[in-house]
């Protein structure tokens, strides 16, 4: 089996919705990956324990999604030197305002790549990822450019009425 590369953890199931979509990015440019839940404030000795042993497993990148008070991906990052890409969950009371928040104003010294709010926020998360790793990998560097290039050439030049 592949060496997995890339850890997608999320606050908890009911994050996986919008998560999937980093999933789905990956599947479609043939990254392997693992996914995770992972609370900072309910599971936090699950944290912990996936933090300190990320980069003896081989982790390159984490994407962390969590909402509300999402403290996941900044705990993550303060415990292992993996990158981590985070993406703020949409909450129904505060439309993931709180979630951006909660991510993205990290002390200096312990950064978190902090992406949109939900669908979009997931779905960059996963290109984030795979364009760290295809820094070191020419096969699916190809691979991306590809996916680039089609999503560029699917935007037509006119808008039309329907
Ligand atoms: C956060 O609390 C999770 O990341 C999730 O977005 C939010 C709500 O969790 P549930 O109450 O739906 O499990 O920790």
């Amino acid at each position: 089996m592949a060496q997995v590369h890339v850890g997608i953890i999320m606050g908890s199931q009911s994050d996986w919705p919008t998560m999937k979509h980093a999933a789905d990015i990956l599947d479609a440019l043939g990254v392997s990956y693992e996914t995770r839940i992972v609370s900072a404030h309910r599971t936090p000795d699950r944290l912990w324990e996936y933090g300190k042993t990320a980069v003896d497993r081989g982790l390159k990148v984490i994407i962390a999604g969590a909402g509300g008070a999402a403290h996941l991906p900044g705990m993550m990052a303060s415990k292992t030197r993996v990158p981590v890409v985070g993406v703020p969950i949409q909450t129904r009371a505060l439309s993931g305002v709180d979630s951006l928040y909660s991510i993205v104003q990290m002390p200096r010294g312990f950064p978190v790549a902090t992406m949109a709010i939900g669908v979009a926020g997931a779905t960059n998360a996963g290109l984030m990822a795979a364009g760290i790793l295809a820094t070191q990998d020419a096969e699916l560097a190809v691979r991306l450019d590809e996916w680039r290039a089609d999503l560029a050439a699917s935007i037509p030049e006119e808008p039309t009425d329907d």
